[in-house]
C-alpha cells in the first residue's frame, strides 16, 4: 500500500527510467536491437526492480500512463541517437495485457511515432502468448493495425503459454523469444534442448526470427548457434544497460 501511494506521483516526479538490454545477432556478433526495461529510481529505496512494482502499476491502472511514457521515452531516445549521427537499432518494449486491451493503443503509439518522426520499424512490441490467445480475434485486429503502422511485433516468453499454431500463422509477427526457463539448462537437459530446437524450427517454418533469452554462458551460445538460433539476449553478452553505456556500445559496434 505504501509502494502504491508512492507510485502514484512517481511519473510526475520523474522517478522512472529505462535500461536497455542488447540483443546480439549470432551470425555477425553485432547488436541487433535492444529491449527496454522499466526501472523505478526511488528517492529512499534506490533502484526498485520491476517485479516489485509492475503488478501494482497493472492493478491500479497506472500502467496506462506509465506505459505511454515508456513508448515516448524510447521513441525520443531513438530520435536522439539519429540526431547525433548514431545509427539506431530497433528497441523492443514490453506491453502489459491492460495496455494491449486498450482499444486506443494503436492511435496512442501512432501519435508518438508521428511526433518523434522515427522510423516505425525501429519500434518493436513484445507480447505474451496469453495476451494474444485470450482473445485472438481482437489481438489479430490490434496486431494488424500496428503492423500497418510499420511497428515490429514479437512474442515474449515463448513456450510457457498455450499458443494456437493456426493463430500464430495468422498473426503478423516478426519474432519469437524463447523463454529463458528453457535456455538455462539447454546444454545439460535433453528436454529443454528439444523444446528450444522445436521453437527454433517452428519460428523458421513460420518465417519468423527466433531469439534466445537469458543466455549466460559460452556453452549456451555455441549450442544455440549450432541449432540455428538467430539472436540472443542475456547476461553473457550484456545486462540491461543505463543509457550512457548503451550509447557507448552502439558507437563501438559501428
Ligand atoms: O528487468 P527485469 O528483468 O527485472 O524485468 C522483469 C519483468 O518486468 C519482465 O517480465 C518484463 O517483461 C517486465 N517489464 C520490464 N519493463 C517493463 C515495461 O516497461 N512494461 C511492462 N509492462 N513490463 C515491463
Ligand atoms: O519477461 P521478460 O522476458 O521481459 O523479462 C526480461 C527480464 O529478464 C529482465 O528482468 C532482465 O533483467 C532479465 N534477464 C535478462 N537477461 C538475463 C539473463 O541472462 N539471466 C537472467 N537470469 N535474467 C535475465
Ligand atoms: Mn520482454
Ligand atoms: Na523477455
Amino acid at each position: 500500500l505504501q509502494l502504491q501511494m508512492e507510485l502514484r506521483g512517481a511519473l510526475e516526479r520523474r522517478e522512472f527510467l529505462l535500461h536497455y538490454q542488447p540483443k546480439v545477432d549470432l551470425a555477425s556478433g553485432r547488436i541487433s536491437g535492444f529491449e527496454a526495461l522499466l526501472r523505478w529510481q526511488h528517492p529512499v529505496r534506490g533502484l526498485v526492480p520491476p517485479l516489485q512494482f509492475i503488478s501494482i502499476l497493472e492493478d491500479t491502472g497506472l500502467i496506462i500512463p506509465v506505459g505511454e511514457w515508456v513508448v515516448r521515452t524510447v521513441c525520443e531516445q531513438l530520435a536522439h541517437w539519429q540526431a547525433v549521427g548514431i545509427t539506431p537499432r530497433p528497441v523492443a518494449i514490453n506491453l502489459s495485457a491492460r495496455q494491449f486491451q486498450q482499444c486506443n493503443l494503436d492511435t496512442t503509439i501512432a501519435a508518438i511515432l508521428d511526433e518523434t518522426g522515427i522510423d516505425p520499424g525501429l519500434l518493436e512490441l513484445e507480447l505474451t502468448e496469453s495476451m494474444l490467445m485470450s482473445n485472438p480475434d481482437d489481438a489479430a485486429r490490434m496486431l494488424n493495425t500496428m503492423r500497418a503502422h510499420g511497428v515490429r511485433l514479437s512474442v515474449d516468453d515463448f513456450g510457457t503459454g498455450y499458443s494456437s499454431l493456426a493463430y500464430l500463422k495468422r498473426f503478423p509477427l516478426d519474432a519469437l523469444k524463447i523463454d529463458r526457463a528453457f535456455i538455462r539448462d539447454v546444454c545439460t537437459d535433453a528436454d529443454d534442448a528439444t523444446i528450444a530446437l522445436a521453437i527454433i524450427n517452428l519460428a523458421h517454418s513460420l518465417k519468423l526470427k527466433v531469439i534466445a533469452e537469458g543466455v549466460e554462458s559460452e556453452d549456451q551460445l555455441q549450442f544455440l548457434r549450432a541449432q540455428g538460433c538467430d539472436e540472443m539476449q542475456g547476461y553473457y553478452f550484456a545486462k540491461p544497460l543505463a543509457i550512457a553505456d548503451c550509447t557507448r556500445a552502439l558507437v563501438e559496434d559501428r
